[in-house]
């Protein structure tokens, strides 16, 4: 558990379906059509209606985010985020990665949320490498709470694994003890 001003960052193995937050992100695609990996999981626990709202929304740019309700799921809504496809790390894999996060993040202040759950975006199909998704992950979001606290107060990364939680761990830890002057 690490604490960012008015934030509490914790990391869990969880199945990210089942929890009940105001936001879980998706591991979408461009189509924001559905797929497999997790954002299956969400179009299947949401039902066919969002996958019917997901259709008037004109797809989503790779490092983009767009949001819709959550319909059948336990969370309030769903952020649909389009990971890059992992290309051996030259063709801006890390930025659009960390652009996802940002982005996700202002739609959840937008939106006024308190809480909001992450999976590891692009760690699965994508294949990032998952350390260092890991760390983007975290110090993008770090930077976006410390940049603009706004209203979310309780951000989970939800694990499907033992080992990607020691690996947001070890992230969490290691900015625990670091200066919050860190560089994100
Ligand atoms: N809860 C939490 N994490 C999960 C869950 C779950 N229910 N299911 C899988 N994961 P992936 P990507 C983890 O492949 O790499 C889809 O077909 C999984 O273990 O879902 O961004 C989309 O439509 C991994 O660590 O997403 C896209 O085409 C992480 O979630 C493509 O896959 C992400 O794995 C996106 O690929």
């Amino acid at each position: 558990m690490l604490s960012i001003g008015q934030c509490r960052l914790e990391a869990r193995v969880v199945d990210i379906t089942t929890l009940a937050v105001d936001a879980i992100v998706n591991a979408a695609n461009t189509s924001l059509l559905g797929g497999g990996g997790v954002d299956g999981a969400i179009h299947r626990a949401a039902g066919r209606e969002l996958l019917r709202e997901c259709e008037t929304l004109g797809g989503c740019a790779t490092g983009n985010a767009k949001i819709t309700a959550g319909y059948g799921l336990p969370a309030k809504r769903v952020i649909h985020a389009v990971g890059p496809v992992w290309g051996g790390g030259g063709h801006g894999e890390a930025e659009l990665l960390a652009s996802c996060y940002r982005c996700s993040m202002e739609l959840a202040q937008d939106t006024h949320c308190a809480s909001i759950a992450f999976p590891a975006i692009s760690c699965g199909v994508y294949r990032f490498p998952a350390q260092q998704a890991v760390r983007i992950a975290v110090s993008t979001v770090i930077e976006s709470l410390r940049q603009t606290p706004g209203s979310i107060r309780h951000m989970t990364f939800a694990c499907f694994d033992d080992a990607m939680f020691r690996l947001y761990e070890t992230e969490l830890d290691n900015d625990r003890q670091a200066p919050p002057s860190k560089p994100a």
